[in-house]
């Protein structure tokens, strides 16, 4: 699309709609209804997830920038010098920096799919740290990612913050931390370091609270999924019988964020019919917490010994410094 909205491209011949149109509507005819999060996030979504950060019960935000700012000679002196940063997306501009000024690396390489927030982020970094050289990679992290040949001997730092890890069931989480792996793997010598952020279990109001903000900015961002559906695949769902739903779930350890039907509904997506009776739900989200235990488990299984943790003073969040 150009700045002023025209679409360029014809939507069906266009990847990105494809498979929202696909995972929507398998999503949708399955017996419990569920959309991958990633769908979450288009620009209105993005931008409320943005305003989430900010919201009094959102601590994760805060309590991982508390621990970047409150223990940066630590992190400078666990990780050592003259490391390349590969941030795996680069949405966070404000725990960046942080990072940046903390380690004083050689060089930043931010890799994102989507390459608008990723040449922005990159103007931005280099405006703050002249002199840095910033090499900034448009694609999918999920898969290994050939890194710019600038930085291919250099030895890497993975940066991960966020407890987006959390975003994903385990089997997921494992193949992600697998290919970072590979992907900061240099050719011979120093071992690739990672530092992710993974939030914790704790106490479930706090939890709930958390992922249903009284202000109603988390609901917003789960009900523009469903306008998104109705905006981007002719949809008719009637959103105003959708209600947002955060919920503890204590055998998975997660966060679940679904779209409940308030009365019984009937909508059609893409021409498809589909139907809703009261109480069913749409899952939407996963975000799974983590104890001490399952957060080196879960780096254990993607091929990363966990070497450092700090947390918040609160207690609420870690963040953890492993080597490949
Ligand atoms: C991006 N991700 C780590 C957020 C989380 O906390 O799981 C997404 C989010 N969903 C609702 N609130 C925030």
């Amino acid at each position: 699309k150009t700045s002023e909205g025209i679409a360029l491209v014809d939507r069906d011949e266009d990847g990105v709609d494809r498979a929202f149109r696909a995972d929507v509507l398998e999503g949708l005819r399955a017996r419990r209804k569920a959309i991958p999060a990633r769908w979450l996030y288009d620009d209105a979504g993005s931008q409320l997830f943005e305003d989430i950060t900010k919201v009094p019960e959102y601590y994760p935000t805060r309590a991982e920038t508390e621990i970047l700012t409150e223990r940066a000679g630590e992190i400078a002196a666990a990780v050592g010098p003259d490391r390349a940063v590969v941030e795996f997306g680069s949405g966070s501009s404000v725990k960046t920096p942080l990072l940046l000024d903390a380690i004083a690396p050689s060089s930043y390489v931010p890799l994102d799919i989507a390459g608008d927030f990723l040449r922005q982020a990159a103007i931005e970094l280099s405006a703050k740290f002249p002199g840095l050289p910033v090499y900034p990679v448009e694609a999918d992290f999920m898969a290994e990612v050939t890194l710019p040949s600038e930085v291919e001997k250099a030895a890497k730092l993975g940066f991960f913050p966020g407890s987006t890890i959390g975003n994903m069931v385990a089997w997921t989480a494992v193949e992600l931390l697998r290919s970072m792996r590979l992907t900061l793997q240099a050719d011979h010598g120093v071992q690739p370091l990672l530092l992710i952020g993974m939030d914790l279990v704790k106490d479930r109001a706090v939890l709930e609270a958390a992922y249903d903000d009284a202000g109603g900015v988390t609901g917003e961002f789960n009900l523009n999924l469903a306008r998104r559906i109705n905006r981007e695949l002719e949809g008719t769902i009637p959103v105003e019988s959708l209600r947002h739903v955060a919920r503890w779930n204590d055998e998975y350890a997660r966060v679940e964020m679904h779209l409940e039907a308030m009365h019984g509904i009937e909508f059609s997506v893409s021409g498809e019919s589909f139907a809703m009776a009261e109480g069913e739900t749409i899952h939407t989200e996963n975000s799974h917490k983590f104890t001490r235990r399952s957060a080196d488990m879960l780096l254990h299984a993607g091929g990363w010994s966990p070497r450092k943790r700090w947390l918040d003073s609160k207690e609420r969040f870690s963040l953890i410094l492993a080597e490949a």
